[in-house]
């Protein structure tokens, strides 16, 4: 071919490339508009941290919505256009306003539940800013032109030719979107499912996206949860829950906990090891030491989240109901109705409030809370965030500002109380004390000693200011870590610093329990109890220390019975006996660690507990504490 011959081509392409783009000017001003609203969405929301890869998954979302343009004749895919970029526009503003007052993301469950949301409808003048203005003002101008466009555009293209860009343009956004969605389940499987940190994830795949991913969520949810339970199931559930509630021949602590306060802290990643345990000569948890001499200590307490990891602790904790089958409870099931902690001691005429140092959102916290029927939740708002470390407020300032408020709330009262700064990759707190951990310093598990060394110095001061104070005199506390602080992959770090020789599975369950302290005003009951439990098991037990109804829990009294069953998620269990370890389907005597084979009883007892996990996941997905409820009334 000659030069001209190229030069010839060459011009070709570009006049068609140029008559392509003219065509389609229409949908390429939209891609455009809709683009500059997105990314500057995403750095309203952005506290320092943007992914900046995140644009591909913005125009791949782009690209889907307006392939659906392709599919409509003449003038009507202008309209199309407008119209998704009126409602995107006003899907933003509300993100954003939302974001501004929860510092997240607006999903189907919390527009459902909006009756639940505190605060943002009431307050959507001090949310709104006139640089809102900015994502609509698009629509000012846009309008004549389309209107001009609309005159002037009667080429009517074919149906088959409409749809090959349909398909081919959608097929391109699929593609793309399907290799970011790729890398978030890749770097956090269970972000897409359990939705823990929304901004977090929008800021990974775009906010168009985020909000397909939830409705996705939603409506799969829904179907799967639409057929109604057929009658022998419903029967089935309900005797169960009827012998569990079952009140014991025993009546031990029956009663002793009415009219008095009831402080329950859960503490982030504070793993059992660390009590009673000395590093580079010193105690590590030297104040949660001292209480456990002065309180009731569960030595065997098993921690036994899930998808929902420090959630599912407070959702066991408040509940006595298993963690979802998969993602979060407090963000799939945040609609359900509740026979919580809170709710029974409000029947009691308690006052019932809900502390954390972190953004009301984060886990889904402003709606869940409400559902779980909490007067009030103090989230980072109610807060004045004077020192932050990692996620939040730090322990300190947040124990601190907690006894002010609690000093002032009306008894008697449930506080619940989170705390945040010992966190994972507990890197952050590391300039916050000068705790020495000799041959771990830069290690990960030394990095978690010293953080969880941070919180046991503000909580042993808060527990000293509750005595100091007289609230403990009037108050039984109950103290527990949510989940493990050393991950599986960090697993050999724990097992050389607690000499352990094997690394089975044996060992590794021997690791997964988290210190529960049941704290009686004048340190009574003070004593080790080596009994097998378990989250699952605390409000039964404090329902039966404050005469609470227990009708819809699936755990046990601590105090009364023999039963020794601790039911983790994914089919593991303990009987007091034995361990099963679902994933190998071994057994191992809880004892020795030696390997046991099944026996008929054993079978039993595992397919028992398969159902029990199966009863629970009915009556969530189902809603039935709001059935049988109602069925009650009647
Ligand atoms: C966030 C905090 C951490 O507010 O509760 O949750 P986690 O990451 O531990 O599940
Ligand atoms: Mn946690």
């Amino acid at each position: 071919m000659t030069i001209a011959g190229v030069k010839n081509n060459k011009n070709k392409v570009l006049g068609k490339i140029f008559n392509l783009l003219f065509n389609n000017i229409d949908i390429v001003i939209f891609c455009i508009i809709v683009y500059i609203k997105l990314m500057s969405y995403e750095k309203d929301i952005s506290t320092g941290y943007l992914d900046h890869s995140v644009i591909f998954p913005i125009a791949a979302s782009i690209l889907i919505l307006a392939s659906f343009s392709f599919l409509f004749k003449g003038k009507n895919r202008i309209s199309f256009l407008y119209i998704a970029d009126i409602v995107l526009s006003i899907m933003l503003i509300a993100d954003l306003m939302y974001y501004r007052y929860f510092k997240d993301i607006t999903t189907v469950a919390a527009i459902r539940n909006a009756k639940l949301l505190q605060g943002v409808s009431s307050s959507v003048g001090s949310v709104a800013s006139v640089k809102d203005l900015y994502y609509v003002v698009d629509l000012f101008v846009l309008l004549p032109l389309t209107r001009i466009y609309k005159k002037r555009r009667n080429n009517v293209i074919s149906l088959p030719k409409r749809l090959v860009s349909f398909i081919i343009v959608l097929a391109v956004g699929v593609g793309i979107n399907a290799c970011a969605f790729y890398r978030v389940s890749k770097e956090q499987p269970t972000l897409l499912t359990a939705m823990s940190n929304r901004i977090y994830l929008t800021n990974m795949i775009g906010n168009i996206n985020f909000h397909l991913v939830d409705s996705y969520n939603y409506i799969s949810n829904s179907i799967k949860n639409s057929k109604e339970l057929p009658e022998e199931r419903l029967k089935a559930i309900k005797t169960f829950l009827q012998e569990n509630n079952k009140t014991t021949e025993e009546n031990n602590f029956k009663g002793i906990g009415e009219g008095k306060n009831l402080i329950v802290i859960q503490v982030e990643a504070l793993q059992g090891f660390v009590i009673n345990q000395k590093v580079n000569g010193q105690e590590i948890t030297p104040n949660l030491n001292r209480w456990v001499n002065k309180s009731m200590y569960f030595d065997n307490y098993f921690y036994q989240v899930a998808g929902g990891n420090t959630s599912d602790a407070e959702f066991m904790s408040n509940n006595s109901l298993y963690p979802a089958q998969s993602g979060a409870a407090y963000y799939t099931y945040s609609g359900n109705k509740y026979d919580s902690l809170a709710s029974s001691l409000k029947d009691k005429n308690y006052y019932t409030a809900a502390l954390h140092g972190n953004s009301e959102g984060f886990w889904n916290r402003n709606v869940m809370y409400k559902a779980q029927s909490f007067d009030d939740f103090f989230g980072e708002h109610s807060f004045n965030v004077d020192e932050k470390i990692g996620l939040g407020l730090s322990d300190k300032s947040f124990l601190n500002q907690s006894l002010e408020k609690m000093k002032s709330f009306k008894q008697p009262y449930y506080s619940f109380l989170v705390t945040l700064t010992s966190h994972f990759p507990y890197e952050a707190v590391d300039k916050y004390g000068d705790f020495n951990v000799g041959e771990y310093e830069g290690t990960f598990i030394g990095n978690y000693l010293k953080a969880i060394h941070y919180t046991d110095e503000q909580l042993g001061q808060f527990l000293d200011n509750l005595e100091k104070e007289g609230i403990m005199q009037n108050s039984i506390i109950a103290l527990y870590g949510d989940h493990f602080a050393i991950p599986k992959d960090n697993a050999q770090q724990l097992f050389k610093f607690e000499n352990e020789s094997s690394s089975d599975d044996y060992t590794w369950f021997k690791y997964q329990k988290v210190p529960l302290l049941l704290h009686f005003p004048g340190d009574e009951y003070a004593g080790v109890n080596h009994k097998y439990t378990c989250q699952m098991d605390l409000y039964p037990t404090l329902a039966n220390m404050y005469n609470l109804p227990r009708q819809y829990m699936f755990g046990k009294d601590m105090l009364n019975g023999d039963s020794q069953k601790v039911i983790f998620r994914n089919g593991s269990f303990i009987d007091g006996e034995n361990l099963y370890v679902s994933w190998s389907n071994s057994y191992y005597d809880l004892k020795s660690g030696a390997k046991v084979k099944e026996t008929e009883e054993l079978k039993k007892e595992k397919d028992e507990y398969t159902k029990e996990l199966g009863y629970s996941d009915d009556l969530l997905n189902h809603n039935l504490i709001n059935e049988f409820s109602q069925k009650e009334q009647k």
